[in-house]
């Protein structure tokens, strides 16, 4: 009997429990926007920018073709205005809370609801959340009117006896490549670029869950879980509950009036840790967490927590200082780029944009980004993909190669921006660093910044800097995140302090800047690189994108806006006239650019991992575009891998063999990022162009986990052939020495040339192709009978090649898959080095 009440009770009970969470409606539609100077409103997109929406009416040339970047700078010397009526229904006038929030407003915005002013915004990084329950209707009416930036600019300029460099940019806070960079045009948005809420609620809300790692062990995790509630009164008994697949763990406990954060344990046995993709499994624990009063949910949410540590090591040694990261313990040598914003406009960036390059990323075999300070704090699926992908982010504060000011009202702004980031950007196991600018105290101390500054001026723009950097950053990241370290300023040194080689982070740029060798980058290695970078030619989609003509132009005048490096052809074609013939066609040209940054930048990274432990870290500028443009990038803006991301993808395998030539002596080493040792037979072979053997050594080789050893001396009168003539082949099979259950082997290998590739006596080109169709596209067999470097093959249809700008051995086949949605790839060509000429006569 007492068994039947109990559940009678129950279903009772169960009956009148009711779901009491929050409404949360967008407000995206019926938008539309109009200068301030006109009377017809046109419809727009939210979340969206002016650009995109004058583009979609035709009002405006599109930017990223031909020179019309130069037609569209009207566009921010406009007021802009968006406006849009919406409705409410019964239920929602009647609860007790109403807000408006609008995740990101770019950037001096008045918000009037109904004619009354909602507020002010001045920060495009910010969330404004407005109370509009005193103004809320059946029918709606929200305008907002967007003020040029200059106004502030101009106006906080006037208030300063000096002028801070770069210029008026330093004073708005929205994301700074918007103003022009040396890869990026002048498209300085203003709109509704992130989404717009409307929560109406009730009595208790659940405003945000943080799962705080509070301590690590192989055998236990301990966190709390912090979670903050908004209430409009003092309630008696809420509950929060925490829940997966293991456990449920319950508090009970009273609210209180306002906004408070709340806290409780929970501990995890045997924890499995997240690691980066290439060491282990990003493995993340899904938790339920619940807020509820008697039986009604009054709030969820659902979370992904990594387990790791992560730490940045700085320990003063006989060279200068340590700088490595320590994840889970373990030195981990970091391999990767530096990443801006996908598009100059934001809102095309799809969640597609977000998973391709990230994938791009991933099979690169980077397990780090940067997210470079002058871009944007990326939105939340950024984090999430490099979470689940087990990619680490070195994250910038928004703040790139200037000084700021130290106002009152300038300071409070960014705190509340930093608390909003350090908040939202907390939660991700991704996260592995907090830097605060990116080259500001570099570009103070070197770029003559000071010259035409009196001694008080010089110490009131230091002091502000000192203020931002030193003080309102890194007690913020203290605060919120105090798990995670805070860099004041990537690099510590540049080229110009002979210190950058030997502590903490370096941007080296005397490859580029500074026209010196690639050679550099083996010379002075640093101990932890995190910019280096040379430009070429995006792919041939890119380039038809903004010449708007079919052939191949390298001369066209669209260029005077899509190469804005002053001196970057003349760069361009200088380092690849000391390694590389010089084409006389564009399309050649292009090609040869890909395969001159491809070389000079894979000389860096396998400098820098060959000398690990000395060095751990390899990330070089830049991953990406936000347009089609001539730039440092390796993947660029359609998509398309440029020779680069093919070859950083072989020089960042876990297992690298690498050589290079001192003192007439092939050096061979081998750089293992495994955490076992490995253990194998290792063959080098000498090859002539015709596939003849000229010298072979086998030896067994033992390599010790997470190290970089020097395996094999090869002295050159030994090889006896001239160097022009022959490519060395390495080969290690290896099996880890941890896995004798299960013994899987692994082969890494390498070709090595002495000769500079335009040195090479290379066979007249002999390539045969085969293509197949697949289920996901094309399978095309490469063969030649002769060694044919650096074979590229291209199509116009959509689509990837598994490998290219490879080399085939004398005698092989080598098999590329195309994926691709196209019916056929009839028109698919290659180029080879060996069939270019040299055209050193060559103008463009
Ligand atoms: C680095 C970056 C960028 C710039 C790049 C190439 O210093 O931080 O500012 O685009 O150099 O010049």
């Amino acid at each position: 009997m007492t068994k039947y009440y109990t559940l009678l009770l129950a279903l009772l009970v169960l009956s009148c429990a009711k779901n009491d969470q929050p409404t949360v409606t967008t407000l995206h539609q019926n938008w539309e926007f109009k200068s301030a100077k006109d009377t017809i409103w046109n419809s727009a997109t939210v979340p969206g920018n002016v650009y995109s929406d004058l583009l979609a009416h035709d009002k405006i040339p599109d930017p990223f073709v031909g020179s019309n970047e130069l037609n569209v700078q009207w566009v921010p010397t406009h007021d802009w205005e968006y406006k849009t009526t919406f409705t409410l229904d019964e239920k929602t006038l009647k609860t007790s809370n109403i807000e408006l929030t609008f995740e990101g407003l770019d950037t001096y915005a008045d918000i009037y609801l109904n004619d009354s002013l909602l507020g002010k915004t001045n920060n495009a990084f910010r969330t404004w959340t407005f109370d509009i329950k005193p103004f809320a209707k059946k029918d709606n009416a929200m305008y907002i009117r967007f003020f040029k930036t200059s106004i502030h600019e101009e106006k906080e300029a006037g208030k300063l006896d000096y002028v801070l460099p770069p210029g008026p940019r330093v004073f708005t806070r929205k994301a700074q490549f918007q103003y022009g960079w040396d890869w990026g045009p002048i498209v300085n948005t203003s709109g509704i670029w992130k989404p717009i809420k409307i929560t109406s609620w009730n009595d208790v809300k659940l405003d945000d869950v943080f799962f705080k790692q509070e301590s690590l062990t192989d055998s236990l995790a301990s966190i709390s879980v912090e979670y903050t509630i908004t209430a409009n009164k003092d309630e008696e008994n809420a509950s929060f509950e925490v829940k997966n697949k293991e456990f449920t763990h319950t508090v009970e406990f009273p609210v209180y009036k306002g906004t408070h954060t709340y806290a409780t344990r929970i501990r995890i046995q045997n924890p499995k840790r997240w690691w980066t993709f290439n060491l282990g499994e990003p493995h993340l624990y899904t938790f339920e967490t619940t807020l509820k009063q008697g039986n009604d949910t009054k709030g969820q949410q659902n979370v992904k927590v990594g387990l790791r540590t992560i730490e940045l090591i700085r320990d003063k040694d006989s060279l200068g200082e340590t700088f490595f990261f320590k994840l889970n313990g373990v030195p981990v040598f970091m391999k990767g780029a530096n990443y801006i914003p996908q598009h100059s406009m934001q809102n095309k960036v799809t969640d597609a944009h977000y998973e391709k390059l990230l994938n791009d990323t991933k099979n690169a075999n980077m397990n780090m980004l940067r997210v470079w300070g002058g871009g944007i704090y990326e939105n939340d699926i950024f984090y999430e993909l490099c979470d689940e992908k087990g990619i680490l982010v070195w994250q910038d504060f928004m703040f790139a190669c200037a000084m700021y000011p130290g106002d009152k009202a300038f300071l409070e702004n960014v705190q509340q921006e930093a608390i909003d980031q350090v908040k939202r950007l907390r939660k991700h196991a991704s996260l592995a660093l907090w830097c605060g600018n990116n080259e500001n105290n570099e570009a103070w101390h070197r770029w003559g910044w000071q010259t035409d500054k009196t001694e008080a001026q010089k110490k009131q723009i230091w002091d502000d800097y000192i203020k931002v950097f030193n003080r309102i950053l890194p007690e913020t990241v203290a605060k919120y995140n105090p798990s995670i370290d805070y860099w004041e300023s990537s690099p510590s040194y540049g080229r110009g302090n002979p210190k950058f080689q030997f502590e903490g982070d370096a941007h080296d740029w005397g490859v580029w800047h500074d026209a010196l060798p690639f050679e550099r980058f083996e010379e002075k290695v640093p101990r932890f690189m995190s910019e280096f970078g040379f430009q070429s030619f995006p792919s041939y989609e890119a380039i038809r994108a903004f010449t708007g003509e079919d052939s191949i132009s390298i001369n066209h005048d669209s260029y005077i806006t899509h190469q804005k490096h002053p001196r970057g052809f003349n760069l361009i074609r200088e380092y690849m006239a000391r390694d590389y013939p010089v084409p006389t066609s564009g399309d050649d040209y292009v090609y040869m650019s890909q395969l001159t940054q491809a070389k000079g930048m894979t000389m860096g990274m396998e400098a820098e991992r060959r000398a690990m432990p000395y060095c751990m870290g390899s990330l070089y500028w830049q991953l990406n575009d936000c347009w089609p443009v001539v730039s440092w990038s390796s993947i660029d803006f359609m998509g398309n891998w440029k020779a680069l991301h093919y070859k950083a993808k072989k020089s960042f395998e876990d297992v690298l063999i690498s050589s290079i030539v001192e003192n007439d002596t092939i050096n061979t080493y081998i750089v293992s990022d495994k955490l076992q040792a490995l253990e194998g037979d290792f063959t080098l072979t000498f090859l002539d162009f015709n596939g003849k053997s000229i010298l072979s050594k086998k030896q067994k080789l033992t390599i010790p986990a997470n190290t970089s050893q020097l395996v094999v001396k090869t002295a050159l009168p030994d090889i006896n052939e001239k160097p022009e003539n022959y490519v060395m082949k390495a080969v290690f099979d290896y099996a880890s020495s941890s896995s004798s259950s299960s013994v899987s082997v692994s082969t890494s290998s390498s070709l090595f040339y002495v000769s500079r590739p335009k040195d090479l006596k290379l066979p007249e080109e002999n390539i045969s192709t085969k293509v197949n169709n697949t289920n996901k596209g094309f399978s095309i067999e490469v063969s030649a009978k002769t060694l044919q470097k650096d074979v590229f093959l291209y199509t116009k249809a959509k689509g990837h090649f598994s490998d290219n700008f490879f080399d085939v051995l004398p005698n092989q086949t080598v098999t590329i898959t195309f994926t691709t949605n196209a019916e056929n790839i009839d028109d698919l060509a290659f180029k080879t080095l060996n069939n270019i000429k040299n055209n050193s006569a060559l103008a463009y």
